[in-house]
């Protein structure tokens, strides 16, 4: 099914100077971006996408991070989106995620870990609305795609 995910660059990334590396592997493996802005994340727009992780030890410096310089929020869409974006990016503590996967490939850190994506449709869809209204989303075909899904 064709799906859509919320991704987001995160601010490591940006500072290293990662973003056209990162997207190159989203690119390549024949997912598209339908949505795409680069932004400082409110203290609101935060404490929504990691809502989940408020009454955690490590909240408090997880919203400072994403925080602490631009991020690049992406709508992505492709078959089976969500779970093919979590593979592609690897596990949360890139010390753990496999060699080839974003996180393996560019990153040491469990906190500061280059890339966030949806871990399931139904918070891609919460996700995407934080950052993105309808009218903000793409519709175009990519040429290559008969020979990529
Ligand atoms: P993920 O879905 O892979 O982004 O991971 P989680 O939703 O579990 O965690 C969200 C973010 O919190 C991670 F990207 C990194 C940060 N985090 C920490 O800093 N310390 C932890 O112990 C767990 C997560």
């Amino acid at each position: 099914m064709i799906e859509r995910t919320f991704v987001m660059i995160k601010p490591d990334s940006v500072v290293r100077g990662l973003i056209g590396r990162v997207l190159q592997r989203l690119e390549a493996k024949g997912l598209k971006i339908v949505g795409m802005r680069m932004i400082r994340m409110s203290q609101e727009q935060a404490g929504k996408l990691y809502a989940v992780h408020n009454e955690k030890p490590f909240f408090g410096d997880l919203v400072g991070f994403i925080r602490s310089a631009p991020v690049v929020v992406l709508a992505i869409e492709g078959e089976s989106a969500v779970a093919v974006v979590r593979r592609v990016i690897g596990a949360t503590d890139s010390k753990e995620a496999q060699p080839g996967t974003i996180r393996g490939d560019f990153s040491c850190s469990k906190s500061m870990n280059v890339i966030h994506a949806s871990d399931s449709t139904e918070n891609a869809a919460k996700e995407l609305s934080i950052f993105f209204a309808p009218s903000d989303l793409v519709e175009y075909s990519r040429l290559d795609a008969k020979w990529v899904s």
